[in-house]
């Protein structure tokens, strides 16, 4: 049932393999956590290798002050335990970076998943031996493993960008990246500190730590549709309501086209008039969140007019709340549609640059430079900082995938099939690497992450329990059903204006990145349909093959 091949020896690796489990999850960030305790439940023995010193991927590297969910707390935690559910009660409707350390470290707890976990255990090879039909997993000690199955959820936002600007490593202040922050306090109170990059991130830490620092520069290079998060605690009568709704809760969030649970609008922006449309934008503006793109106008990434109505509004919006007329209009984006680059929503994000302390470098007008040992130059000359912030973002869908050292059979290199870019099926497996996985990776994105990435962990975990109870032991995409997919989402990310080409959603961010779609532009209902359609068809656009066909196919030649 699979092309015929041998590989080289590639799990015969020289050093004596630790352990041997059946399933092997690179990462324990919020879909490594769920995958492992899915694949336990399902009879499998587990082992998860983390990184990181703790649990939390995302969670546990982002804890900048001011890191918070902009998804609704009680959509983005787990579903699959109503026990879980009742007894972890959210502080907020949009939780802080340590209470979402804290929840993720209970689950693991409590689910007794950490004596399956190792940390500080940074994968650095995988490679498939076709004779066996297993990965040997290398780990940066240089300890061994060997899995059937080799999940990598390693996270689309896991590896730090840093842009190439002259003299980087010559400044001998202070520097951190938001995806890298230390876990032991950082001083910021009454230093100069520069936030290179206005993204989710950077927008988040600017109005945190605006009132304590001396002075704040932030380097923009483009401007963002920052809206406000409308945060609130959760009071004792919303908790009361969240556990009496929880299983409709649950069915929305598992069956909605974007995982929130934000009612969609039915009306299109120019089926109100003027002054309906601003009634409705004020409520809009008032509302939680993604709301703001989940509930808005039906018609606003599909039609440019639309979305400029929007756009207008919040430009104005922006030049109500910042005072200096200038900065407000280096703040309103003037080069994307909203939608176009992914959303950030905001807390006092605006209103920060009304405080003395608080300046904008604009740095499309005003270019850096240079960074000096003591500050960053641009072509205004000189300013002199103790601390740099690189707000600077990640290398986007691939980066973690692509260095892991991932090879499939015949040592194909992940990073040379994907040299162009990413294609793969249902943004799960990619053909030549069977048995591996990768949900929450790239063509995964599509909405509230907990829930799509969790849809590709059940798909995962039942797609290797139907490979062990049809008595197969390896699994990889047909590469038709690959190209299909891969033709669907380039398709898709075509349509406008609602996915920009300059945004980190086509790796745009990164110098030398290929320019490919990396979310997934098919939608989270395509991905229910085609999943329902696999499963009826007994796996159908999957090639699955004993290990003992391999033996023979080898005999045979
Ligand atoms: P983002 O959203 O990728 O933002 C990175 C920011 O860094 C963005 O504003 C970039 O500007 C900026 N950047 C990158 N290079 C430079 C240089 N050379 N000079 C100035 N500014 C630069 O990352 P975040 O960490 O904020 O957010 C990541 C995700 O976390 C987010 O999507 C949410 O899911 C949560 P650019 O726009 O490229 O011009």
């Amino acid at each position: 049932m699979r092309p015929g091949s041998s590989g080289p020896e590639a799990g015969s690796n020289a050093r004596p393999l630790a352990g041997e489990v059946d399933v092997l999850v690179v990462g324990a960030g919020v879909t490594g956590i769920y995958q492992l305790h899915r694949a336990r439940e399902a009879g499998f023995s587990t082992l998860l290798l983390e990184a990181g010193g703790g649990v939390g991927g995302t969670w546990f590297w982002n804890r900048y002050p001011g890191a918070r969910f902009d998804s609704e707390s009680y959509t983005y935690g787990y579903l699959f335990s109503r026990e879980l559910f009742d007894e972890w009660e959210w502080q907020e409707h949009f939780a802080a970076q340590p209470e979402t350390e804290r929840y993720l470290n209970h689950v693991v707890d409590r689910f007794d998943l950490r004596r399956d976990m190792r940390f500080d255990a940074a994968v650095t090879a995988a490679d498939y031996d076709d004779a066996t039909g297993t990965w040997t997993v290398s780990v940066a000690d240089g300890s061994t493993y060997r899995a059937r199955y080799l999940v990598a959820a390693t996270g689309v936002l896991s590896v730090p960008f840093f842009p190439d600007i002259p003299g980087r490593d010559d400044f001998r202040g202070a520097s951190f990246h938001t995806g890298r922050w230390p876990a032991a306090p950082v001083d910021l109170a009454g230093k100069r500190v520069a936030v290179i990059g206005t993204g989710s991130s950077g927008v988040q830490i600017v109005p945190a730590i605006a009132g304590e620092v001396a002075s704040l520069t932030v380097y923009q290079r483009t401007a963002n549709w920052c809206t406000p998060l409308n945060n609130t605690p959760i009071t004792t009568d919303e908790q009361a309501r969240l556990r009496a709704d929880f299983e409709a809760m649950r069915e929305t969030l598992n069956t909605s086209a974007h995982g929130f649970l934000h009612d969609a609008h039915d009306r299109g922006a120019f089926d109100d008039s003027d002054d309906e449309r601003r009634a409705f934008y004020e409520r809009m503006w008032a509302s939680p969140g993604f709301s703001k793109l989940t509930s808005n106008y039906l018609d606003l990434l599909f039609d440019e007019a639309a979305n400029d109505t929007w756009c207008a509004f919040l430009a104005d919006k922006i030049r109500g709340i910042v005072r200096d007329p200038d900065v407000a209009e280096k703040l309103i984006p003037k080069d994307h549609r909203f939608g176009e680059h992914r959303p950030p929503f905001v807390t006092g994000y605006y209103e920060a640059f009304n405080n003395a302390n608080v300046s904008l470098v604009a740095t499309k007008q005003t270019p850096i430079v240079r960074m000096t040992e003591t500050g960053i130059e641009t072509t205004e000359g000189l300013r002199e900082f103790d601390v740099v912030i690189w707000a600077t973002g990640f290398d986007f869908g691939t980066g973690a995938l692509l260095r892991m050292g991932v090879r499939g059979r015949d040592g194909l290199a992940l990073a040379d099939h994907w040299a162009d870019g990413p294609s793969t099926y249902l943004g799960i497996q990619t053909a030549g690497f069977p048995n591996f996985f990768f949900p929450g990776g790239p063509h995964a994105a599509a909405g509230n992450n907990p829930r799509y990435n969790g849809d590709q962990v059940d798909f995962v975990t039942d797609a290797i329990v139907y490979v062990r109870e049809h008595g197969f032991d390896t699994i990889e995409p047909e590469p038709a059903a690959e190209e299909a997919w891969t033709a669907m989402i380039d398709r898709n990310a075509a349509r406008k204006p609602s996915f920009g080409s300059s945004s980190y959603y086509f790796g745009s961010n990164v110098p030398g990145k290929p320019r490919k779609y990396l979310l997934n532009a098919a939608g989270r209902p395509k991905l229910f349909e085609m999943i329902a359609e696999i499963v009826a068809s007994d796996y159908q656009p999957f090639i699955l093959s004993r290990t003992s066909d391999v033996e023979s196919e080898a005999a045979s030649r």
